[in-house]
């Protein structure tokens, strides 16, 4: 069920509008900009119906927070407002609302405009999933991966929060495809990413698959003694599934070698970049398969 957010200033409206809208979804209000926000950072909506003046936080300054904020840029916003002037509605428009109805509202034309707007929501995010998700694993995929590590070194760079990256490789996986096939190799991939999933715990945590058997990690506010302990866990919950895997050279069953780097990149001095992270990274992941496989390196 969709979710939608009534935000005015005008408390009799509210309610008025929210029996209108409660057969297109779960309707919640919020009576100030500064309120809508707040519930939004708890709980992004489907839509947002959005009075233009309001004491403290106007609609178009809310309108324009939002366009910024990745999780809440793609939540649609209709300007509902007291204005029927074209200034009012170019206005609400520049901010990135998708529509604008005025006062007092037609209940058939909120209707019709509201399911418009939801109809192309759920489009917009399933677009949105399947364009991050590796439809093999349901991992995020590739470039889902990229755009996040950017967007978290951005934020270690900026608060001075440390940031880690594991990078892991499959085992002997290519003997694997040989001696079971295929699409044994798939369902292979399948379990070793649910193992991962289970133990990349934090809501922050982001796991990807971002190669054929080889998977990432990032680990925003993580220190490299929390990093090897994440990742130690991630190479035994692997292990101790036990697919079996009888051409591997290392056990008998499946496993994983992990690479973990940890780095708090400063604003002034360091030269750490993005780039240097990932070849880091994947020199540990290089010495964890140089020592025997199956461990993790730093
Ligand atoms: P190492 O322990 O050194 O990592 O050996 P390895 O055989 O795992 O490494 P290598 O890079 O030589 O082989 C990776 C193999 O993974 C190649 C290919 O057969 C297999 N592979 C890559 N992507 C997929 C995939 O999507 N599905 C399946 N089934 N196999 C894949
Ligand atoms: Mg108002
Ligand atoms: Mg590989
Ligand atoms: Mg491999
Ligand atoms: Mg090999």
């Amino acid at each position: 069920m969709p979710s939608l957010l009534i935000v005015d200033d005008n408390v009799q409206l509210i309610p008025v509008m929210a029996r209108m809208l409660a057969p297109l979804g779960q309707v919640r209000f919020a009576t100030s900009g500064e309120d809508a926000l707040a519930q939004m950072r708890q709980h992004a909506p489907d839509l947002v119906l959005l009075d233009a003046e309001m004491p403290g936080m106007s609609g178009y300054d809310l309108c324009q927070v939002m366009r910024c904020d990745p999780a809440l840029d793609l939540v649609p916003v209709i300007f509902v407002t007291g204005h029927d002037d074209l200034g009012a509605e170019l206005r609400g428009l520049s901010c990135g609302a998708v529509d604008f109805i005025s006062k007092p509202v037609s209940e058939p034309l909120l209707i019709a405009r509201v399911r418009t707007q939801l109809r192309l929501k759920r489009l917009t995010d399933e677009l949105r999933r399947s364009a991050t998700t590796d439809a093999l694993t349901g991992l995020d995929n590739r470039g889902s991966f990229d755009q996040r590590l950017d967007a978290e070194w951005a934020r270690a760079v900026r608060t001075g929060s440390a940031l880690t990256l594991v990078l892991m490789d499959v085992d002997h996986f290519k003997r694997f495809n040989d001696h079971y096939g295929h699409p044994a190799g798939d369902s292979c991939l399948r379990e070793v990413a649910a193992a991962i999933r289970d133990q990349a715990r934090r809501p922050a945590d982001l796991a990807a698959r971002i190669g054929g058997e080889e998977f990432a990690v990032l680990m925003p506010d993580t220190d490299e003694a929390g990093a090897l302990q994440a990742a130690e866990r991630i190479r035994a919950a692997v292990a101790a599934r036990s697919i079996p895997h009888e051409a591997s050279l290392t056990a008998d069953h499946v496993t994983v070698s992990l690479g973990v780097v940890s780095c708090t990149p400063d604003r002034q001095g360091s030269r750490m970049t993005v780039e240097s992270l990932m070849a880091a990274a994947d020199r540990a992941l290089y010495d964890a398969k140089a020592a025997g496989r199956n461990r993790c390196a730093a």
